[in-house]
């Protein structure tokens, strides 16, 4: 292999993602319940111009067409999430089939077409009824639910699906759902986010003792977790503490729980007595619950000790001379290769896959709705190079999967905020491959990243589907 991380092995799961709540629509259609997103959008003043996840994509009734794309793309692998309560519209109990079916046709549809479908538990939107009537991830019951719904899917699937996510990014579901209350449900209650996150880590452990112990356990299973990497702000023994505590914010409590069996000292330390402890059950469900650790990653941040802000005593150093993307966020890929050698060292053992890297920036698209994303080839060019530069290394990375297949509903931004390789209209859903989509499919078909051209407009290989 090549040392300066261009050439990726053969057998490197190439993909992009996408979640049910940000693509499918048809909310109502099929039998399917409501979640609390839909809720949640429905509320006047949560969402940029009060935008729904009712249409999103149409993916639901495009998802022929989406797959043909992702062919021509040259995908290896499809990250999608099942929505919940198209499944179980109450969250328990009765199932509806005709929801059921249509992962069961995606898959197949993803097979025929040599794509390798990765399958994401619980991207976000939990059924309504759950939390209506239990409350819930703060209720103690949630993870024997979540675990009865992981089992129904595990039986229909497991013998075609391989690779199994439970849980998105439980931070996010922690600190936008339920301490800023800016994501659904909307509460702020830092409290309640304790044992929220708890019961989230409690949930994966279940499902994934149900996934080991059923006939279907021919794959892997893991969490798609969010983390930064924190760069010091200076040599201070104080700034690299706080770094460090920066980085265990996220796995030391969503990461570490899952291998270790409990949460990392210094949480325990820094939030004390409002977090709760694990049973020796939990505990040992939890220890190495997961196959491979799935990273999310989208930015670093420069970190100073900051005397007195909040628990972990942490403060961002903003960098205003590094590009933003749409989002705010900083572009650093220089942050993913040392955190990709960090995570490598903390979870011994353990594969990893990139679950999501991506940016948002201000496309624009031309008359016939191409759009010629530059920042966003550079962006995924120097991310997938530091990819190739861990690998190279020796860090063992199995797949790398773009965020997004194509350009959604970012939750309460709405549609302003695209990350697709696949432009998306808002108002016709009308799909149109981005240079960056292209750049993409010779990048897979290749295997090498010198090899790929920048597929501006003169280098467009197809046309809109
Ligand atoms: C997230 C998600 C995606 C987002 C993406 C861009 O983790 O936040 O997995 O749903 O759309 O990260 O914000």
């Amino acid at each position: 292999m090549s040392t300066n991380g261009d050439v990726f092995p053969p057998a490197f799961l190439w993909g992009a993602a996408t979640a049910a709540f940000q693509v499918e629509g048809a909310t109502a259609d099929g039998g399917r319940g409501p979640s609390i997103w839909d809720v949640f959008c429905a509320t006047p003043g949560k969402t940029a111009r009060g935008e729904t996840g009712e249409i999103a994509c149409d993916h639901y009734h495009r998802f022929r067409d989406d797959v043909e794309l992702m062919r021509r793309l040259n995908l290896r692998a499809y990250r999608f999430s099942v929505s919940w309560p198209r499944v179980l519209p109450q969250g328990r109990g009765d199932i509806n089939k005709q929801g059921l079916s249509f992962y069961d046709r995606l898959v197949d549809c993803l097979l025929a077409a040599g794509i390798e479908p990765m399958v994401t538990l619980y991207h976000w939107d939990l059924p309504a009824a759950l939390q209506m009537e239990l409350g819930g991830w703060a209720h103690p019951d949630l993870p024997l639910i979540f675990a009865d719904y992981a089992d129904v899917l595990f039986n229909t699937l497991g013998d075609r699906v391989h690779h199994w996510v439970t849980l998105n990014e439980p931070w996010v579901v922690v600190n936008a759902g339920y301490i800023h209350g800016t994501h659904a449900p909307g509460v702020k209650d830092a409290g309640l986010a304790y044992r929220v996150a708890h019961n989230l880590l409690r949930a994966h452990a279940h499902a994934v003792a149900r996934y080991r112990a059923s006939p279907h356990n021919r794959g892997a299973i893991g969490p798609a977790l969010n983390v930064l990497q924190a760069f010091p702000a200076s040599e201070s023994p104080a700034d690299v503490a706080a770094a460090e505590r920066a980085t265990l914010e996220f796995c030391g409590w969503f990461g570490d729980p899952l291998y270790y069996g409990d949460y990392a000292d210094v949480l325990r330390e820094r939030f004390g007595a409002a977090l709760p402890e694990f049973t020796a059950e939990d505990a040992r469900l939890l220890t190495r619950s997961m196959d491979f650790f799935g990273l999310n990653y989208y930015f670093s941040h420069v970190i100073r000790h900051a005397p007195g802000a909040g628990p972990l005593e942490i403060e961002v150093v903003p960098q205003p001379q590094i590009p933003h993307t749409t989002m705010s966020w900083p572009v650093t890929p220089g942050g993913l290769c040392p955190l990709l050698h960090w995570l490598s060292r903390r979870y011994a053992g353990l594969p990893i896959y990139i679950t999501e890297n991506g940016a948002a920036f201000p496309d624009q698209a031309d008359a016939s709705g191409f759009v010629n994303d530059q920042p966003r080839i550079a962006y995924l060019r120097d991310h997938v190079r530091a990819v190739g530069q861990a690998l190279a290394e020796g860090v063992d990375v199995r797949g790398y999967f773009v965020w997004s297949l194509m350009d959604n509903l970012e939750w309460t931004l709405g549609f302003s905020q695209r990350f697709g390789l696949v432009r998306c209209d808002s108002e016709t859903s009308q799909r149109t491959i981005k240079a960056s989509g292209h750049w993409y499919s010779e990048l897979i078909s290749t295997g090498r990243l010198d090899d790929v051209p920048n597929a501006d407009g003169a280098e467009r290989m197809g046309v809109s589907l």
